[in-house]
């Protein structure tokens, strides 16, 4: 099964546990042949032409560009099924999906036994963060897809030289996945999909899916593993995108944002005139007294609903020149792509994520297909964007000075608010709402807590992550600011009160903040801005006239939905041991909202009241 010439690029890197974490899953898997991927350019090609010849990706017309297709049923996230191994029940607070080890194992080995018969294993070396760096990890990747090889190409750097300095130990993650059978190149037995995360021992079994969520071991997978690891090593690992603020006279200052996936994340981070350094996931460490960041990927697996030239100028220019990138789950007409919201007319046939589609196709509940699908994607390199940020590859990573967290919510909370400090911040992040979207498989537009946007991937108790967060700034010489965004607010009649441009006011205002050009409001929330500064900041940056009333309007403060929203928060956290800490922001944020009531003897008080 494995030749000699793949046998002997296994045995280079002279490490017997992952010879014993190959010859195990060949054993399992029974795979027709097996090739070893180094970091060399012909063994990255060879992966980049087996995605072509399995006919898991399709040749557009445009050089480099290709399409994939997931299952219908496999379009996003399944939440159901992933579950963590664990040989005891635990409790971490906020629900938490489990299965019995041994259940879990005997079950998710009898769906990988013999599911590559036939088909052909690559074994994958990466790094999770930049190569020569003590912020990363290295990831083991075993699958038989090799479309999840060749995304993971554009999204990660390559780390067979990075195992080869391992020298022998077992410090890495594990990930073996199986598309399982296909059909017309999908996944076909959906009812036996399963990704089973073990945090014992570091290593993911995914089988019968291919939608990147599920089946890439290095994204949300690799995530949960790192989560779980850095509470035991007093770093964080984090759903968040790193970016550079550009100031006036060229003052760069960087921000990492955690917001729940389709809200907004990787637009913030696109911001124009502002540089990425990441968009997903951020690991953060503290070095010589400040908070330093590095971005774990080094591509994008993007939304790619509304992405146009007017609301993303940057990433539309890269996925329409020739470059390589995939497209997943859009719809195919005339070897083009087409995807809700491009600005662009959408032919009425074309090939998408149901097979062959004509405008009103029906699925057999009788709901009609969109032409593309809401959760499609883009997988792309970072250095394709010319926003890229010069130091994106830095392996001591870039100094924070900011820390946003942001929710979908159309009716409490303001656009943006500075917390009143560190613990307040950490509040703050651990009380997001947000409404669901089409990210995860599942209702949308469902109010949702979700502490840090990170809730589907926290592997520790809330308990012990919330208190990492709050010692994580001890002993700094600087504590990054925290800021709150709401991009979302909707008036009474359903309208959204900001255009889609206007959160690059918020984040200049921010990046003000934090380099001490603005004074802010003290309000019971936190520190909102004052309508002057904002008011020139759309002026400058956007030529807008921002008026009085749009800002009374968006940061008037409802006191009674903060207070509703609040108790919400009791209901969630009254039954879990969470630090005194926590318990005291809640209250205090409670006593401040009920003494404005009382003080100002309304319901809604304005900001210019303050
Ligand atoms: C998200 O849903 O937060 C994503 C895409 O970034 S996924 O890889 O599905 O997690
Ligand atoms: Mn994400």
């Amino acid at each position: 099964m494995i030749d000699k010439m793949n046998l002997k690029k296994l045995e280079k890197l002279n490490n017997k546990y992952v010879q014993k974490k190959v010859e195990e899953a060949i054993k399992l898997c029974k795979p027709a042949k097996v090739t070893i991927i180094s970091d060399s350019s012909e063994d990255i090609d060879y992966v980049r032409k087996l995605a072509l010849d399995t006919g898991e990706e399709k040749k557009l017309k445009m050089e480099g560009h290709t399409i994939h297709f997931d299952g219908y049923y496999d379009q996003a996230r399944d939440k159901e099924h992933t579950k963590y191994l664990l040989s005891k029940k635990v409790d971490w607070g906020l629900g938490i999906n489990y299965i019995e080890k041994d259940k879990g194992l005997n079950e998710v080995h009898s769906f990988l036994d013999g599911s590559m018969a036939g088909k052909e294993m690559l074994v994958r070396f990466f790094s999770l963060g930049p190569t020569n760096s003590k912020f990363s990890l290295r990831a083991l990747q075993i699958t038989d897809s090799a479309y999840v090889a060749h995304s993971e190409d554009l999204l990660y750097r390559q780390g067979y030289q990075e195992f080869q300095n391992l020298q022998g130990s077992d410090n890495f993650f594990f990930f073996l996945h199986s598309a399982g059978r296909l059909k017309n190149g999908v996944s076909t037995d959906i009812n036996k999909r399963r990704i089973y995360i073990d945090l014992e021992e570091n290593r993911v079994f995914s089988v019968n899916n291919q939608y990147a969520g599920n089946s890439i071991g290095l994204k949300k997978l690799a995530f949960r593993l790192a989560i779980n690891k850095a509470q035991h090593e007093n770093w964080l690992a984090e759903h968040m995108f790193i970016m550079g603020v550009h100031g006036p006279k060229n003052r760069v200052s960087y921000f990492t944002g955690a917001f729940p996936s389709a809200c907004g994340k990787t637009s913030t981070a696109m911001i124009p005139g502002q540089t990425v350094v990441g968009d997903d996931i951020a690991y953060l460490r503290k070095i010589d007294g400040k908070v330093r960041a590095v971005n774990v990927e080094s591509g994008i697996f993007g939304i790619i609903r509304d992405v146009n030239p007017e609301d993303d100028p940057l990433i539309y220019q890269a996925l329409t020149t020739p470059r390589e990138l995939i497209f997943s789950n859009v719809l195919i007409y005339n070897d083009n792509p087409y995807w809700l919201g491009m600005k662009k007319d959408i032919p009425k046939e074309g090939v998408n994520y149901s097979g062959e589609w004509k405008k009103g196709k029906l699925d057999n509940k009788g709901s009609k297909i969109t032409p593309s699908h809401k959760n499609a994607r883009y997988t792309i390199r970072l250095s394709a964007l010319k926003n890229i940020d010069s130091r994106a590859e830095d392996p001591s990573g870039v100094p924070i000075s900011a820390v946003i967290y942001g929710g979908r919510d159309s009716d409490t909370t303001i656009p943006v608010v500075e917390s009143l400090d560190w613990a307040h911040g950490v509040f703050l992040g651990a009380t997001i709402e947000s409404e669901t979207t089409a990210a995860t498989l599942g209702a949308q537009g469902v109010r949702k807590h979700n502490p840090m946007a990170n809730l589907d991937f926290i592997s520790v108790p809330i308990k012990t992550y919330i208190e990492n967060h709050l010692k994580f700034v001890e002993n700094l010489e600087l504590v990054p600011r925290i800021y709150a965004t709401n991009y979302f607010l909707k008036d009474e009649t359903g309208q959204y009160l900001n255009s889609k441009l206007d959160k690059k006011v918020w984040i200049l205002w921010a990046e003000g903040r934090v380099n001490n050009e603005y004074k802010a409001i003290e309000t019971p929330v936190g520190k909102i801005p004052k309508y002057e500064d904002i008011k020139k900041l759309f002026n400058l940056e956007m030529d807008k006239d921002y008026t009085r009333e749009e800002y009374k309007q968006q940061f008037s403060l409802k006191i009674t939905k903060y207070l509703e929203k609040m108790e919400r928060m009791i209901k969630i956290y009254e039954h879990i041991e969470m630090p005194a800490v926590f318990n005291n922001e809640l209250k205090a944020q409670i006593l401040r909202l009920q003494e404005a009531k009382e003080e100002f003897g309304k319901e809604i008080i304005s900001p210019f009241d303050f």
